[in-house]
This record gives structure tokens, C-alpha cells and sequence, in this order.
């Protein structure tokens, strides 16, 4: 079987490919005049190699979300394709969240604005049981960010399209469950794929429905929120709104534009797509595993292209 790698990683992708599947005939992907593959394992792929690419039995996608390859125009519709899923990138958005998460209970965004004024005031901590958390988005990395909070003593609720039940999570669903969920929680972090049902759904009612001072943690996709209303929510420079911070991972346009008014709010921190970064070592087990699943003809867990994820 021939295996095409597009990745900025390429090289280290097809050596650690090439160890696992010495029989596969692994080609980093050129700009074009690639032979014909047997299957593509790639990350964020140019429109022009599925153009020429016409013999592809099955898409390995190289992260968990699928929302780029999905706008793809010229991804073809009807070959199965497989996401990575928590290869270990679960654990590092769960410690990326569990950052957030103390930075505003324990008053680090307090203390820092107290530095700049030379100011020493001790501030009252809220005790954990009383810190409600909530996640939005309960796939396996969901899940697993949800149970590293809650090991740490949160209250953690969790919300998905669809019921679902998780050890030691009150679990929500639904538009109904959203809301019990929001006047719940303190932090709030947003891991749901970028679909039509998700885009902007932190706007200006559903962070009205937040206690007055929670904070918000993105490490999903940009999409989710609806900037303007995240803006407002934050209130004028000087002083917190009814949202009180917000630290951000993703953006709908990345790298986030030089320009956006994002980057000078002083209750916004900024890191660059950086929470859940894939080690590649797991990944590449879970491909290999699922590329030889695909040629011997076994089933694979598929995405399904209608939900987005
Ligand atoms: C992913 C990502 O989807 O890195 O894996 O955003």
C-alpha cells in the first residue's frame, strides 16, 4: 500500500510511519506530481491534492478536529475518514485548563493588576467545591478534561449534543441542559467541534446566563465564540464585567491578526494554538493501526462528515 504525508512535520511523520508499517511505501507530499496513494494521512491538505489524488481508499486525519479537512472543496464525499483521538492530547489541554482554571480561583488575574498598582491585598480564596466548572464538548477529550478537573476537586458539569453519562461529571444535553449548565459554573471551557450547530454558541445570551464574574477557557476552536459579545461581556478596560477574563487558544482566522483588539484586552489572555499539541508518538499508533485496519478490509471508527466530527 502507498501512503501520501502531508504535514508540516512530514519527514518525522513518515519515519516514525515507515517503523511501524515497513511493508507501506510512505511519500511525503509534494506541491504536485505525487504518484497515486492508496490512502492520505494529512493535516489541513491543499484542495490540489485531492484534484490529483483519484485512487484513495480512506483520509487519516492528522489531529482530532475535522472542521478544515470537511471545508476542503475538493474532498471527495464518499471515502471513509478517520480522526486521530486522544493520543495524549487530552491530558495536555486538561493541564492547559487546569491552568485557567486556577489563574482566575486563586485571583492571578487580581494579583497581577495588584502588581501593577504596587498594591498588596490579600482577596479571599473561593473554595473549590464552590468553584463550579463546566465543559462544553464531551468527546474523548472532553471527557478526559473534564475528569482531570474534576480529580482535582471541581464540581464539574459537563454538556454534549446528545446524553451521556461519566463517572464523577453531572452531565447535561440539549438546549435545555445548556442552560442549567451555565448558571452553574465559574469557568467555562469550551471544547466542541467547529460545526454549524456550534458556531457562536458563547454569545451574548448564552455569557448572560454565566454567574456575574465567571471566566471562559477556549482550547477548541475559535468559531465558538462570537467575539463582539465576548468583548462586551468583558466590559471596558479598567474595570470587569460581567465576564471577568478569558483565556483564549483559538481563533477563527490563526494566526490571530496583529490588529484584532483581542490582543490588547488586559482581561484576555492570549496563547498561539498551543494547548493540545499531538505527540506523535501515540498518534502514530493509532494511524498505523487504523491503516492496517482499512487494507485488510476491517472497520475503522469513521467520522461522520453530516455532524462534523
Ligand atoms: C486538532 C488541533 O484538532 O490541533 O487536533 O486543533
Amino acid at each position: 500500500m502507498r501512503v501520501l504525508i502531508y504535514h508540516n512535520a512530514a519527514e518525522q511523520w513518515r519515519n516514525i510511519l515507515q517503523r511501524r508499517l515497513p511493508d507501506a511505501d510512505h511519500v511525503i507530499a509534494a506541491d504536485s506530481g505525487n504518484p497515486q496513494a492508496d490512502y492520505l494521512v494529512a493535516w489541513k491538505p491543499p484542495a490540489s491534492l485531492f484534484d490529483e489524488q483519484t485512487a484513495l481508499k480512506g483520509i487519516v486525519n492528522l489531529g482530532a478536529g475535522v472542521d478544515s479537512l470537511l471545508k476542503n472543496p475538493s474532498l471527495p464525499r464518499d471515502i471513509p475518514i478517520v480522526k486521530l483521538r486522544d493520543a495524549g492530547m487530552g491530558e495536555l489541554i486538561g493541564d492547559y485548563a487546569r491552568y485557567g482554571v486556577l489563574h482566575f480561583q486563586r485571583d492571578f488575574d487580581r494579583y497581577r493588576r495588584q502588581q501593577s498598582r504596587h498594591e498588596w491585598r490579600e482577596i479571599a480564596v473561593v473554595d473549590k467545591p464552590d468553584w463550579g466548572v463546566g465543559v462544553l464538548g464531551l468527546g474523548a477529550i472532553g471527557t478526559r478534561v473534564a475528569q482531570m478537573l474534576a480529580t482535582d476537586g471541581y464540581p464539574v458539569h459537563g454538556w454534549s449534543r446528545s446524553p451521556k453519562t461519566i463517572d464523577g461529571i453531572t452531565c447535561h444535553h440539549g438546549d435545555d441542559g445548556l442552560d442549567a449548565l451555565l448558571g452553574q459554573v465559574m469557568t467555562l471551557v469550551t471544547l466542541l467541534p467547529d460545526t454549524p450547530a456550534t458556531r457562536h454558541i458563547i454569545n451574548r445570551e448564552t455569557l448572560a446566563r454565566l454567574p456575574a464574574g465567571a471566566s471562559l477557557i477556549n482550547p477548541g476552536r475559535g468559531t465558538l465564540i462570537d467575539e463582539a459579545a465576548l468583548l462586551e461581556a468583558l466590559g471596558d478596560e479598567d474595570s470587569e464585567g460581567h465576564l471577568r477574563g478569558a483565556l483564549l487558544d483559538a481563533f477563527p482566522e490563526e494566526p490571530l491578526a496583529a490588529d484584532s483588539p483581542l490582543w490588547r484586552h488586559p482581561r484576555i489572555l492570549i496563547t498561539p494554538h498551543m494547548a493540545g499539541p499531538t505527540p506523535i508518538g501515540a498518534a502514530a499508533d493509532q494511524v498505523a493501526e487504523v491503516l492496517g485496519a482499512m487494507a485488510k478490509g476491517e472497520p475503522v471508527e469513521t467520522i461522520d462528515p453530516e455532524a462534523g466530527y
